[in-house]
């Protein structure tokens, strides 16, 4: 019979997040959730709104580079796993500005980290402790057209601020399994897109803009390829990392769905065209615009996902065109959840991006 457990999901009010925390609640309703997130622009408190009467759950807005305030919710709690998915996230922004990915995502969560291995030696180390470490398939570095897609064992290779400071992040969770014997383990997927997801990331974005009839920015010759997993999928995979993970190993996260940017565009304007028939501008590919490239852009993300799925049993179920139809529709029913996330500072980050 599964133990009860008593976790703490940082970074539950951002998009993949407030998914898993939804995924965990109803999955396990005898745990013990706790979710600790700064409430940065990214996350929302929104995303978690149907949870607040559930008595097994509680919200902390608090920085997991917090020591005092992690030391004191890990004792006062008794937890005995962390789901760690508290990051800052968007490539764009760690080239406007570094500084807060190498605070957040090295020195919070080597801090998470710290936190943790000194609670579970004071618990004298129980084996059933779990320290999962949410990551992405951009520490890998980019792939040509005719490279084999990345496995565990693909040497890093970050090209952005943002995945050199998630690569540096996957090395401490590593270096805590190795040296101290901490049981972590660590995930590395490929792009999530689904409910909750914040407008500036792609998906989110188009969809947006189309509702505004805003021109659609396609990045460089919109030929880069993104490997697409709906965000339920992960979540699945995620708790099938902690429940059957083998500590100190990496697993990586894909859903066998490589797309061209261009051609994802194209299939969210096809969409748009035929779920709202309303919209002023139609067929709503004509607002597609070419825009100058992203710094340091990789060509193409690509998942070998086999040894989750031949260790551990998890295979993606969700298919590009079924889930990206849902997506679009939730876009289409949730304005009241994406219109007041387009703020003064929201519109001050698209004009320095897309000037
Ligand atoms: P997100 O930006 O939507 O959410 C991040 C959350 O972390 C927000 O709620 C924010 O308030 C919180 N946060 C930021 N800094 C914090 C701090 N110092 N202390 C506490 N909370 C803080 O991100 P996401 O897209 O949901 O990504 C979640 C995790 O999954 C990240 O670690 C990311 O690297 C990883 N990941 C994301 C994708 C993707 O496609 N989105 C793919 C693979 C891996
Ligand atoms: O306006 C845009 N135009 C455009 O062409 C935006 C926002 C993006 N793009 C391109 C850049 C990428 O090739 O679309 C692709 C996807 O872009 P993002 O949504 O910014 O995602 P990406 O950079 O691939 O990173 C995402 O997946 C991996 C998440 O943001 C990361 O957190 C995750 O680790």
């Amino acid at each position: 019979r599964r133990h009860p457990r008593r976790i703490i999901i940082t970074g539950g009010a951002g998009f993949i997040g407030s998914n898993f925390v939804h995924y965990w609640c109803d999955r396990y309703p005898e745990d013990r959730v706790i979710v600790l997130d700064a409430l940065t622009y990214a996350g929302n408190l929104r995303n978690l709104e149907s949870l607040e009467e559930r008595p097994n759950f509680r919200f902390v807005q608090g920085d997991i580079c917090d020591r005092l305030l992690l030391d004191a919710l890990l004792k006062q709690e008794k937890v005995d796993a962390i789901a760690h998915l508290a990051a800052e996230s968007h490539v764009d922004r760690s080239i406007l500005s570094p500084g807060a990915f190498v605070r957040t995502n090295v020195v919070g969560t080597f801090t998470l980290l710290e936190a943790f291995r000194h609670h579970w030696e004071a618990h004298q180390k129980p084996s059933h402790y779990r320290f999962l470490h949410v990551s992405t398939d951009e520490v890998y570095g980019s792939l040509g057209s005719d490279d084999p897609a990345f496995s565990e064992t693909t040497p890093y290779a970050p090209n952005s601020p943002y995945s050199a400071s998630k690569a540096g992040s996957d090395h401490f969770a590593r270096a805590y399994y190795h040296t101290y014997n901490l049981p972590t383990l660590i995930t590395n997927c490929s792009n999530n897109y689904g409910p909750y997801h914040f407008p500036e990331k792609l998906i989110p974005l188009m969809c947006i803009n189309i509702l505004l009839s805003k021109s659609l920015p396609v990045y460089g010759d919109g030929q880069n390829v993104r490997d697409w997993l709906y965000v339920e999928d992960h979540c699945r995979a995620l708790d099938t990392v902690i429940h059957q993970g083998q500590p100190g190993e990496t697993y990586n996260i894909g859903g066998n769905n490589e797309v061209k940017n261009i051609d994802l565009v194209h299939m969210l304007c096809d969409l748009m065209d035929e779920l709202a028939p309303d919209l002023p501008v139609r067929p709503c590919h004509q607002l597609i615009t070419y825009v100058k490239d992203r710094p340091g852009h990789d060509r193409r993300y690509a998942i070998d996902a086999s040894k989750i799925k031949t260790e551990l049993g998890w295979t993606p179920q969700e298919t590009v065109a079924a889930g990206l139809r849902k997506t679009v529709q939730w876009y289409l029913d949730h304005p009241n959840w994406w219109r007041p996330l387009l703020s003064e500072e929201y519109q001050a980050y698209y004009r320095k991006v897309y000037a």
